[in-house]
């Protein structure tokens, strides 16, 4: 089978899932096809049948906001005439669920048919899509749409509840390639570089957009230095970095804080990680928790949105309520201090992540591209 796979290129979760499936599909002896603006940063090879199309947008200085919509589905009509493409798997709703309406019907006009698989993400319906500027036609797109997937069965239910949506969502949860978080010795996990032996490790990733909570982070963590001897690493970059590095000076803890940036190695920054931190607002899936996990790190989060489907309380971690800084911060220093409470609870972590396996969510969505015809 020949499928595109339209995504954002950057480091989202979206944009992670969407490219290690096409990458997985490609080793599989499916051709892939990405078609985005950017290469995607997670994407680390290309081949006969794994290939890249630039989405390249033409400047002109009428415009204040560039038709991006328009030279994305002009990219997949001219991919999918060029390669004979069967499915266009569109993920994250805005815009591209929208785009590959119309490419579609601009291929149909041809006597082309392609079909088109949407994969909900999360904040393209509950912060962005549900907004009336867009409500609309997110929801057309969706309707309209041959096969639509959503990350959780909380993000199913949002949909169902924010739009008037007649299709069946098919829930496929998000996965993880194991093997890209075994360590094989010490030398590729350089602890000793970020800690001292008797200083814990607390990690956050995220894109630091308010929704991530990032100063939440920094209060729990602030908490957790008191009480036992640790290093807070975080990953990543956005609009409250800023507000972060500021809370982490004022509370005097700055030295304890390293701000690392964007990474695509996330692995070898989790390979030593004691816990990982993620309080957000609401979180559709959380990849970043689940990654956490299969790098053998305990995850404390909040209890919003599809955490709780995939962080399980008392076993892989611990819930809080949102905003809940102190149960959260509690729940860290209990587990810190308690090195063989600490060891079983990573181990159990890293066995949860099996039911998020690559090789078990890549035949879903095979079946899913079938059911399509
Ligand atoms: O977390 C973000 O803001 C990025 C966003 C994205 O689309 O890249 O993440 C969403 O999709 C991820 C992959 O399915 C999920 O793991 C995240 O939970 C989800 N984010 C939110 O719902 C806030």
């Amino acid at each position: 089978m020949k499928i595109g796979i339209v995504c954002y290129p950057t480091f989202g979760g979206s944009g992670v899932v969407a490219t290690e499936l096409g990458m997985a599909l490609a080793n599989k002896g499916y051709e892939v096809h990405f078609i985005t603006y950017n290469l995607p940063v997670r994407l680390d090879f290309i081949s006969y049948n794994l290939h890249f199309h630039e989405v390249a947008l033409e400047e002109y200085p009428l415009f204040q906001y560039q038709p991006y919509e328009l030279a994305l589905s002009t990219k997949m009509v001219e991919v999918v005439k060029r390669y004979e493409l069967e499915v266009l798997h569109v993920h994250y709703a805005i815009p591209h669920a929208y785009a590959a309406y119309m490419a579609k019907k601009m291929l149909a006009d041809k006597g082309i048919k392609v079909k088109v698989v949407t994969t909900l993400h999360g904040t393209d319906i509950t912060l962005v899509g549900s907004h009336p500027s867009y409500k609309t036609a997110v929801e057309f797109s969706i309707n309209q749409s041959d096969e639509v997937t959503a990350v959780s069965s909380s993000l199913k239910n949002d949909t169902l509840r924010l739009f008037n949506i007649q299709k069946d969502i098919k829930v496929v949860y998000n996965f993880i390639d194991a093997k890209k978080y075994e360590m094989a010795d010490e030398e590729e996990c350089k602890r000793a570089a970020i800690a001292n032996p008797n200083e814990r490790i607390l990690t956050h990733i995220s894109n630091f957009r308010p929704v991530k909570r990032v100063l939440d982070v920094i209060q729990i963590f602030n908490q957790v230095q008191k009480e036992v001897p640790s290093k807070l690493l975080m990953v990543g970059d956005g609009p409250e970095r800023s507000k972060a590095e500021k809370l982490a000076e004022d509370l005097g803890i700055i030295e304890k804080v390293l701000f690392l940036g964007n990474s695509n190695e996330v692995a070898k920054l989790l390979c030593y990680s004691d816990v990982f931190l993620l309080p957000s607002e609401t979180e559709s899936f959380g990849l970043a928790a689940l990654e956490a996990m299969a790098a053998n790190t305990v995850v404390i989060s909040s209890n919003t949105g599809g955490l709780p489907e995939v962080n399980i309380h008392g076993e892989t971690g611990f819930l809080a309520d949102l905003g809940d800084v102190k149960s959260m911060a509690n729940h860290a220093i209990s587990i810190l201090k308690d090195e063989a409470k600490l060891l079983e609870m990573k181990r159990t972590a890293k066995e949860h992540t099996k039911l998020f396996s690559l090789e078990k969510v890549l035949p879903e969505y095979e079946r899913i591209y079938n059911a399509c015809f």
